[in-house]
């Protein structure tokens, strides 16, 4: 079969991780409003009886102000080094000097590259004609594909346009098989994805999910039950208790929410509980970021 590994890249908030999800027809990667949602390489996996497509989804660039955000970036364009094209995801706006920089990046190392221009939904048409003569002189793109992610618009072209790249092998992974990640790596992101999307100003950025437990087990009338217990990792105690919220409504709802989507996403029942800790500047702690395995 034809196996490809595809790079998604892009300034932080522009929508790659949604995209990569409706390119794999599956959430794999969390969403949210607020920029820097995903913290790491993350992969999906479309599979078919011709292809493999494995998908690469990236944090967003952005200019870091601690050490989590300089392995972001790094883990972002060490990304680049060994697929066999680029996907540059960025707004249906004028390019900016992440955008520019990128391009001569793209350049570089010779990986053909596809732009596409996200969140069409929120401009009229023909404004894009104006997006795309700017971004032409920029590299030489293989193609350029206006779509919204979101509504899944003009996403089936990307996906024909990708088949155009990798190389005849054996699978990389087995067919049933949609990402890499662990039960245990999805279930902290499903967790911190909650508190990033009802949380705001810094404190979703300060936040990092540490999974303490995670046994499979059964309950006592014998149906499978995944026991999790997470710590709610924040940088100061005004945040936690924000976190927690009045009466503890907060945290029960993002609790309550990331149950449930983990329940449908395992397939079993979820037992959940979240407690809330402070640790000060942990996004400069070298061995806070390594153990939360970033
Ligand atoms: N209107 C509109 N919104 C979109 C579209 N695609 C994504 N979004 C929204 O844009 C926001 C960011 O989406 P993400 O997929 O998290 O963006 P990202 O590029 O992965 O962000 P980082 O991981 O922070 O770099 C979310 O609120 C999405 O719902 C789209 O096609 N149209
Ligand atoms: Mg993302």
């Amino acid at each position: 079969m034809i196996v490809s590994n595809i790079a998604l890249i892009g300034r932080a908030n522009v929508g790659k991780s949604t995209l990569m999800n409706t390119l794999v027809g599956e959430k794999i990667a969390i969403v949210s409003d607020k920029p820097q949602t995903t913290r790491g390489k993350i992969t999906g996996i479309y599979t078919d009886a011709e292809r493999q497509i494995v998908f690469f989804d990236t944090p967003g660039i952005h200019n870091p102000k601690n050490k989590l955000g300089g392995h972001m970036i790094k883990a972002a364009t060490e990304t680049l080094t060994d697929v066999d094209a680029a996907l540059l995801v960025v707004e249906p706006k004028m390019p900016g000097s992440t955008e520019i920089k990128l391009c001569e990046r793209l350049k570089a190392s010779k990986i053909p590259t596809l732009l596409i221009i996200n969140k069409i939904d929120l401009v009229p048409k023909d404004s894009i004609l104006s997006v795309i003569a700017a971004y032409s002189p920029l590299l030489k793109f293989d193609s350029v594909i206006p779509v919204s992610a979101k509504n899944k618009d003009g996403v089936d072209i990307v996906f024909s346009a990708i088949k155009e790249y990798g190389t005849e092998s054996d699978p990389l992974f087995p067919d049933d098989i949609a990402t890499t990640m662990t039960m245990r790596e999805l279930a902290s992101e499903i967790i911190r994805e909650k508190f990033l999307i009802h949380l705001r100003d810094e404190i979703p950025h300060g936040i990092a999910v540490e999974i303490v437990k995670f046994k499979s087990t059964e309950t006592t009338k014998g149906e499978p039950i995944s026991e999790i217990s997470a710590d709610i990792i924040c940088e100061k105690k005004a945040h936690k208790a924000i976190i927690i919220g009045k009466n503890g409504n907060m945290l029960k709802m993002c609790v309550s929410e990331a149950r449930i989507e983990l329940e449908e996403m395992f397939g079993e029942k979820v037992f959940l509980e979240c407690f809330v800790k402070v640790r000060e500047k942990w996004r400069d702690d070298e061995s806070m970021i390594t153990n939360l395995g970033f």
